[in-house]
């Protein structure tokens, strides 16, 4: 899209902060009007950051998608909070997703402690507002939230419907520096495919089951073919516990069976393609405190398919 003539075009990286499970990947997904972040009704859901590049007239947002912050207890939890730091390093702006529905509570003080550090200015989103009848909470949530932070704005959207997206795209677009596209028009994110497939099976995991199971599960994509029309998938799901194991293959292999259909039927519809998905199962005993483990699977860091 080109800029109307005569205005300057603006462009600017902007993060995505908060706590687990504020909205903070449908946010995302709804401002790049794909799904590049898988969503869950579980905390912890997102473990990396995620780019996604959203083209709006006279405007480029690369936005950040990021873990939500929370008490680091494992060597894995740690990097995720360093991600979190990361993010918010040289950015233009930041947007803190809170749920609307509750006042502000000790972990976002905790959590925005962390975001002042970076001194860029933050636009709180109040979000999930189509969960509230009346406006007083809303208010109420505003006021508990401005004890904390001054924020440079303050604006109620519900992530999941789409109510005050375009408020929260003007809000951006207006705070950014002028500047140029960073990426051609059809760029949208910088994860690779293989990295998405893995994530899709998660997010499938932490849907079939409960407890320890979704913290435990990790996805390596190990094997992508193209054949023809079908592209072949083989991945290994890595759990902490030989019980987990257990739980997750399901009797008679159902479960495994029934995450596996789901996985694969958003790959197909995300592919344009067929697609013949092997899953496996190991058990890594303390995988998230194994740092050769954190690097095999983390794409950024990938130095091969191969996990040690
Ligand atoms: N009602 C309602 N639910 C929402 C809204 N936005 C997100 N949710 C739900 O809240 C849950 C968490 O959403 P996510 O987008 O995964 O939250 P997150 O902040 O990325 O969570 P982590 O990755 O765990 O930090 C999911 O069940 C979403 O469907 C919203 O605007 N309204
Ligand atoms: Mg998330």
């Amino acid at each position: 899209m080109s800029p109307p003539a005569g205005s300057r075009f603006v462009s600017g990286f902007v993060s995505i902060l908060g706590l687990p499970n504020a909205g903070k990947s449908t946010l995302l997904n709804r401002l790049v009007g794909m799904k590049l972040a898988i969503v869950t009704p579980k905390p912890q859901t997102t473990r990396t950051s995620i780019q996604g590049v959203v083209n709006h007239p006279g405007a480029q947002i690369v936005l950040v998608d990021t873990p939500g912050i929370h008490k680091p207890d494992s060597l894995f939890n740690r990097r995720m909070l360093e991600t979190v730091k990361a993010a918010l390093d040289q950015r233009d702006l930041l947007l803190y997703v809170a749920d609307a529905t509750r006042r502000a509570a000790e972990e976002d003080r905790r959590a925005l402690e962390i975001v002042k550090t970076a001194r860029t200015p933050v636009l709180l989103l109040l979000n999930k507002i189509d969960g509230l009848k009346d406006k007083r909470p809303l208010l109420e949530a505003i006021e508990s939230y401005r004890a904390l932070h001054a924020f440079a704005e303050y604006l109620p959207v519900s992530a999941l419907t789409g109510e005050g997206i375009e408020a929260v795209l003007s809000a951006v677009v207006s705070r950014l520096p002028e500047g140029p596209a960073y990426f051609p028009p059809d760029y949208v994110t910088d994860q690779p495919e293989r990295f998405l497939a893995a994530e899709i099976i998660r997010e499938k995991i932490l849907f079939a089951t409960r407890e320890e199971v979704p913290h435990s599960a990790a996805v390596v994509v190990e094997q992508w073919k193209e054949a023809g029309d079908l592209t072949r998938i083989a991945a290994t799901i890595y759990l902490e516990r030989e019980s987990q194991k257990g739980i997750l293959i399901g009797a008679g292999g159902g479960m495994l069976k029934r995450i596996g259909t789901a996985a694969r039927r958003e790959m197909e519809a995300f592919l344009g393609r067929r697609v013949f998905l092997e899953l496996f199962v190991k058990v890594r005993p303390k995988w998230r405190e194994s740092p050769e483990f954190l690097n095999a699977v983390d794409w950024r860091s990938m130095t091969g398919p191969e996990v040690p």
